[in-house]
């Protein structure tokens, strides 16, 4: 009291007191980074079939449990192959994450969903990248939806525990067969590998549509409010390699030569 009354006498209370709140929201990553079109905040979109295909759902989705005007669209369509993802690469985490660089730097992960269903929902995973014997190796772990249900139709707030959430692989560390473990006990033998990127993905079950939405994704207390679409995952197939023509009537000759000579 004494120091705002010194403060209040000064007429310097209200810029003082409203930069320890901007200081403090920025300490605590209170406040939700808006991710829209003027800002995607390093986030992309990836879907399966293509949002432009007749009935796929758009990106931007319905309006958040906050109060904003949009969120991501993950509703999936019948077809036995269909894929949201939203993703954001280690390279492009904002200020506030830059100190993450391998999964024992995680600290808290939640986000927000909407989902036409109690289970089977968008989920969070990790990816790491390094190189074994100079050859480039990827690796996913996978939140288990199936270890904490929603309420179907709402917006609710997924939580990981980071001692007892259950998180399964693609196999690529574990000879091939894919292991389901807590993320404590995957720290144990993934804890100092490199973080790729943090990625919110869903692969709808065979034959099933399912209406989902996903917003406040949260990773180590920043949280992404967002706002409008986000921007399309450049095409990442690699272009087809062309071969020089020249070579195969060469070939064709060589081989045609040798095949005289056996014969004679
Ligand atoms: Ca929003």
């Amino acid at each position: 009291m004494m120091i705002i009354e010194w403060l209040k006498r000064h007429q310097i209370a209200f810029p003082t007191i409203a930069l320890i709140s901007c200081v403090a929201n920025l300490a605590w990553g209170e406040e939700p980074l808006v991710v829209d079109q003027s800002d995607n905040r390093g986030w992309v979109f990836y879907a399966r079939p293509d949002i432009n295909l007749p009935g796929e759902a758009p990106i931007r989705g319905i309006g958040d449990h906050a109060g904003g005007n949009a969120s991501l669209n993950f509703s999936t369509t019948l077809g036995n192959d269909s894929v949201r993802n939203a993703t954001l690469a280690r390279i492009n985490f904002p200020a506030p994450m830059s100190d993450i660089a391998t999964f024992n730097d995680l600290t808290s992960m939640s986000w927000r969903l909407n989902h036409s269903s109690t289970g089977r929902y968008p989920k969070i995973a990790i990816w790491a990248n390094w190189e074994d014997s100079s050859t480039a190796r990827r690796e996913a772990i996978y939140f288990v939806p199936e270890s904490l249900a929603i309420t179907a139709g709402q917006w609710d707030r997924v939580v990981i525990d980071l001692n007892n959430s259950q998180f399964k692989n693609n196999g690529v560390t574990t000879g091939g067969v894919k292991e389901t473990r807590t993320f404590a006990t995957w720290l144990q033998t993934i804890g100092d590998y490199r973080i790729e990127s943090i990625q919110i993905s869903y692969n709808s079950p065979v034959g099933t549509a399912y209406e989902s939405y996903v917003d406040y994704i949260e990773i180590n207390g920043t949280t992404f409010d967002f706002e409008d679409a986000i921007p399309l995952e450049p095409d990442a197939s690699p272009s087809p390699v062309l071969l020089p023509l020249w070579p195969l009537p060469v070939l064709a000759g060589l081989l045609v030569w040798l095949g005289r000579r056996r014969l004679s």
